[in-house]
Formats: structure tokens, C-alpha cells, sequence
């Protein structure tokens, strides 16, 4: 800790005396004086770890209900408040195209970057703060020959460390993981004890809806309208961003996100 940053008050030299250098009530003085110069003090050094390590913030607020088009951001952009970015290496190329297939035209927003295994294009909404609620999204897998895997992200903290839930158009699955400090691992399905995800038929180069549903540690997974499974896990408790999330060579256009608080 930086002295200097430490204001002494101009009666602090009276507090290095020995209480026996005065009467009684003097030293009774001096010892209350003492307690409050040490609380105050403690105060502010706490201000200062909290301003240095920039924890100690109220609690997060929970964002209100939103959806996003992605009709009123220009062609090569990104709307506001979103940020590309990727878990591991690799450039993702996350942008806001024209699609004449777009559930809601004119625009989608398209990731078309390739990232070498095990990394991820990642794109979070930064502007909001969930922690219970739902995230929804309409996606269409284009291409990709390794993967083709569109996914849902929420309660994400920073690149490295949040929960997905993807579908994957050549497997033919849904599968829910955390990330934690960059590294994946899938997480078992309520009432089942290992094996990976669920198959489920994901339909490549159309139109499928996929929505996470999130109350504390417990997570349900719908498809197309179709629930298919549910998972519990309390890694990440707090509220956290929510976004998009796609692998390798997936190009996937996403389009009408929503989100919001249960
Ligand atoms: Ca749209």
C-alpha cells in the first residue's frame, strides 16, 4: 500500500503517546481517539483495496427485458453494447449482415471468423446483467466443416469464464457446458449420470430457436419449442452478461435475441 495515499490527521501525533503520560480521562481521550482514527483508517484503505482490485461494487442490477434484431445496426457492425471476442486465440469475425432468409429482415448478426480447437468466437451483450431469467435466440447454421455449433451464453463474467448452451447441426445434439478459466467441460444432464447432451435433430442452413431458461444453480434447455433437458450446477452464481457463442469453423447467423429476468 502506497503511504502517501494515507492522510494523517493533523492530531495524529497524540495518538503515538503512552496513555500513561496523562491523567485518567486523558487517557480515555486518547484511547477513543485512537479507535476512531484506526476505524477511519480502516475505512479508507478498504475504499483503496476496493478501488485497486475493483470488487466490493454493490450488487450487480438485473437487467429488464430486451431483444435484439440487429436491423437498426449498420452492415460490418456490431449493435451497441455488444463486444467480439473469443475464449482462447483466433479472430472471429462477428458482424451484422443483410439476410434475405432473416426472420426479422433486413439484418442479421453473422460470425464467420475461424478459431483453431479448443477455441471460441464469443460475442457478449455487455449492456446487460442477469443472473435468473431466460436468453433466447433464432440461429442457421451456413457452413463449416468441422462444426457447425450455434450456442447461448449467459451469467458470463469475462471470455474465460461463463455457461453455453450449443446445438450442433452435424452432430445432431444439444449440449450444455461451463467454461471455467477457459477450459470447457459438459455438464450431466438432471436425473442421468454421464453420456453428452441429448440428440436432437438440428436442422442445418434453416431457421431453429434455441432458449435457456436459468433460476440459481438450475438450467433448462428447450429446442424449436420442445424442452429436452435440464441441469444443475452452481459454479456461477452471480448475474453475468449474456451472448452468442459459436466453434472452429461454424459460420451461423444468428437473429431476434431476447433476453430477460423470469
Ligand atoms: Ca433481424
Amino acid at each position: 500500500m502506497n503511504r502517501s495515499l494515507v492522510e494523517i490527521p493533523p492530531n495524529a501525533k497524540h495518538l503515538g503517546k503512552s496513555p500513561s503520560a496523562g491523567t485518567p480521562r486523558e487517557t480515555v481521550r486518547l484511547t477513543a481517539a485512537r479507535r476512531r482514527f484506526r476505524m477511519a483508517m480502516r475505512g479508507s484503505l478498504g475504499a483503496l483495496v476496493c478501488l485497486a482490485i475493483g470488487s466490493c461494487a454493490s450488487p450487480p442490477r438485473q437487467s429488464s427485458a430486451g431483444m435484439e434484431t440487429f436491423d437498426a445496426t449498420a452492415e460490418g457492425r456490431l449493435p451497441a453494447g455488444w463486444v467480439s471476442t473469443v475464449t482462447g486465440e483466433g479472430n472471429p469475425i462477428w458482424e451484422v449482415v443483410a439476410d434475405a432468409l432473416a426472420p426479422s429482415p433486413p439484418r442479421v448478426l453473422r460470425q464467420s471468423g475461424t478459431v483453431p480447437k479448443p477455441s471460441f468466437p464469443l460475442c457478449l451483450n455487455r449492456g446487460t446483467m442477469l443472473r435468473d431469467g431466460f436468453v433466447e435466440v433464432k440461429f442457421r447454421t451456413i457452413r463449416g466443416q468441422l462444426d457447425q455449433a450455434a450456442g447461448l451464453v449467459w451469467r458470463a463474467r469475462d471470455a474465460a469464464n461463463y455457461y453455453i448452451c450449443r446445438a450442433n447441426a452435424l452432430e445432431d445434439n444439444v449440449v450444455l457446458y461451463k467454461v471455467e478459466n477457459g477450459k470447457r467441460q459438459a455438464l450431466d444432464i438432471l436425473g442421468r449420470i454421464g453420456g453428452y447432451g441429448v440428440d436432437a435433430l438440428v436442422p442445418a442452413n434453416v431457421w431453429n430457436t434455441l432458449r435457456v431458461e436459468f433460476q440459481g444453480p438450475r438450467f433448462a434447455v428447450s429446442l424449436n419449442g420442445q424442452r429436452l433437458f435440464e441441469v444443475e450446477d452452481s459454479t456461477f452464481a452471480e448475474a453475468g452478461n449474456v451472448g452468442l457463442w459459436t466453434k472452429a469453423d461454424s459460420v451461423v447467423a444468428f437473429d431476434d435475441f431476447r433476453y430477460g429476468p423470469r
